[in-house]
């Protein structure tokens, strides 16, 4: 059983590894803030928020979203039209330029997080990794909230 995990390990960590030299990786990008809601079961989608701060002097661009509790996720923005009905498409490419912080938040941009893996249960935490179109890779582990969480800090 050991082999399997360390090869399914070194499988995840590889691509990253090989990208060290990117901008993304080198310290250029914090996260701050990071949460998500607790899920019923695995039918419904969660999704994670937080602020990704670009502290570097170079323009970066988000472009994805790894992580193990989820099969598809995905970049997602959030918009309401003149109606007042709100609906969400994937972000595409999500440019972040130097001094700026971007916000993954409820009815904006946010994580999305298709086919779950498993149930998202309060009080646990997940690893999640932000990708790059540089190739490099910030990770950060999420908090899972109440279901009903305005956000971190309530
Ligand atoms: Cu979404």
């Amino acid at each position: 059983m050991k082999p399997v995990l360390h090869a399914a390990l070194a499988a995840l960590v590889l691509p990253l590894g090989a990208a060290s030299a990117a901008l993304a990786d080198s310290g250029q990008v914090s996260i701050e803030n990071a949460w998500s809601r607790a899920s019923i079961g695995t039918s419904r989608p969660g999704a994670a928020y937080m602020e990704i701060v670009n502290e570097g002097d170079e323009a970066v661009t988000l472009t994805g979203i790894k992580t193990d509790i989820a099969m598809m996720p995905e970049i997602h923005r959030s918009s309401m039209n003149e109606q007042g009905v709100s609906s969400m498409a994937p972000a595409g490419h999500v440019p972040i330029a130097p001094g700026e912080t971007v916000a993954l938040e409820p009815g904006g941009l946010h994580a999305m997080l298709m086919k779950l893996q498993r149930p998202m249960h309060e009080g646990e935490t997940f690893p999640l990794t932000l990708i790059f179109s540089d190739g490099g890779g910030v990770a950060v582990d999420v908090p899972v909230l109440g279901i009903a969480a305005p956000g971190p800090g309530n």
